[in-house]
């Protein structure tokens, strides 16, 4: 078998379901490095893209109740809940842009307390504060299709007035894993994958440039994660839309998957029957996945290593792994990830860090904006 995927991969040909799970299993990390860099070579070459940019995250009160998530609160008076009003965004806003960012990220949030129209004037605020040359990035497609029902009106609606007020691109997140039995487990009360996928269509139709993602190594099995990436690749061979796929390895701190269901008390009575996370991914596991997420979606040009997530040593060796992109500066403006026990408690890299990382495992580093032209 392996003759006929090195054909296929040399001829840019996709693996199917059986290839992509012959090569998950087998031992051989070093074969797996080799067949993912060659995939890797053919997209980026040797480069490895980076860019400045922050995040803003105007509220975790949330009704969704994810299970993974360490961020999220019920609502405005809990211990650790925040909402910004639209002056503290500005406020916000002015204090963390630096000249030479191109990029700020915006997460939402499913607030009940809080409808579209605060949604929308938080970009058009963005907007309105930060330089042209700064791409407003935000929302996943969950927080957008529950803003749309909330106010009533289709995606397309709601994605041509977020466009308006300045939207350009929409990050990965809300994909978790797309079987439904396991986002029922993990995460019961979110749109499923259709719901996910529609928005992305609707928004690679309008224009829009968008990320895909996938939470792995909770309590998904390896042929969950190749049934999420073959539904992706299905989606990009529509629409082309996606420019980068970023799988994101499970934090297991302070959320409510990675406690025994018999810890008493933090786990919802009808939950205790649920599985949960004894210990996060290790690091081949890791590097495994980064390495068939390269292969099964040779549609997808960039493979986005997410640092804040893997802390820095992991994310430099998945460049080994088929990776090519490292993401950004983030400026200490990001809490979902440490709040979960990723190794940065403020996460935040200077360009040239960033240069260093790539260059010592031997790429070549490039500042990218937004949409992967050089800065
Ligand atoms: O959907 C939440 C994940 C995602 C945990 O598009 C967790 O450039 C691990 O979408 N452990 C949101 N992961 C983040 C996201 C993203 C990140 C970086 C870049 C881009 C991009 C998008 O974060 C959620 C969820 O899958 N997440 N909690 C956790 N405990």
């Amino acid at each position: 078998m392996l003759n006929g995927i090195t054909e296929k991969i040399d001829r840019n040909i996709p693996l199917d379901r059986d290839e992509l799970m012959f090569l998950y299993d087998r031992e051989d990390l070093d074969l797996l490095a080799a067949l993912a860099g060659k995939m890797r070579e053919r997209h980026n070459g040797r480069t490895v893209y980076y860019n400045r940019n922050f995040h803003l995250e105007p509220s975790n009160v949330c009704s969704h109740r994810c299970r993974f998530c360490s961020y999220r609160r019920d609502s405005d008076t809990d211990e650790g809940a925040w909402t910004m009003s639209i002056e503290e965004v500005e406020k916000y806003l002015k204090d963390k842009y630096e000249p030479g960012m191109t990029e700020v990220h915006i997460v939402g949030s499913v607030n009940p307390s809080r409808d579209f129209d605060y949604y929308m004037e938080i970009i058009r605020t963005a907007r309105r504060i930060l330089p042209s040359r700064v791409t407003i990035k935000g929302y996943s497609a969950i927080e957008i299709a529950d803003m749309c029902k909330g106010a009533g009106i289709s995606y397309e609606q709601g994605l041509k007035k977020l466009m308006d007020a300045g939207l350009e691109a929409i990050p990965g997140g809300g994909a978790e894993i797309f079987d439904p039995g396991i986002r029922k487990l993990i995460c019961p009360d979110k749109p499923d994958a259709a719901v996910w996928m529609e928005v992305h269509r609707t928004a690679h139709r309008l224009g829009l440039h968008t990320n895909a993602t996938m939470l792995f190594g909770h309590i998904e099995s390896r042929e969950h994660r190749v049934e999420h990436l073959l539904a992706l690749r299905g989606v990009q061979e529509e629409t082309g839309g996606f420019d980068a796929f970023i799988p994101l390895k499970y934090r297991i701190a302070n959320n409510a998957l990675g406690i025994p269901a018999d810890s008493g008390g933090i786990q919802e009575k009808e939950m205790e029957a649920i599985p949960f996370v004894e210990r996060e991914a290790d690091i081949t596991e890791v590097l495994r996945t980064f390495a068939i997420s390269r292969l099964a979606l040779h549609n997808i040009p960039h493979i986005k290593s997410y640092w804040p997530m893997l802390g820095k040593d992991l994310c430099q060796l998945s460049l080994l792994f088929g990776a090519d992109d490292i993401d950004g500066t983030i400026n200490d403006s990001t809490r979902i990830y440490s709040m979960a026990g990723a190794e940065e408690q403020h996460p935040g890299l200077s360009a040239r860090e960033l240069v260093f990382m790539a260059e010592k495992a031997g790429f070549t580093a490039v500042e990218r904006d937004s949409y992967y032209r050089e800065a």
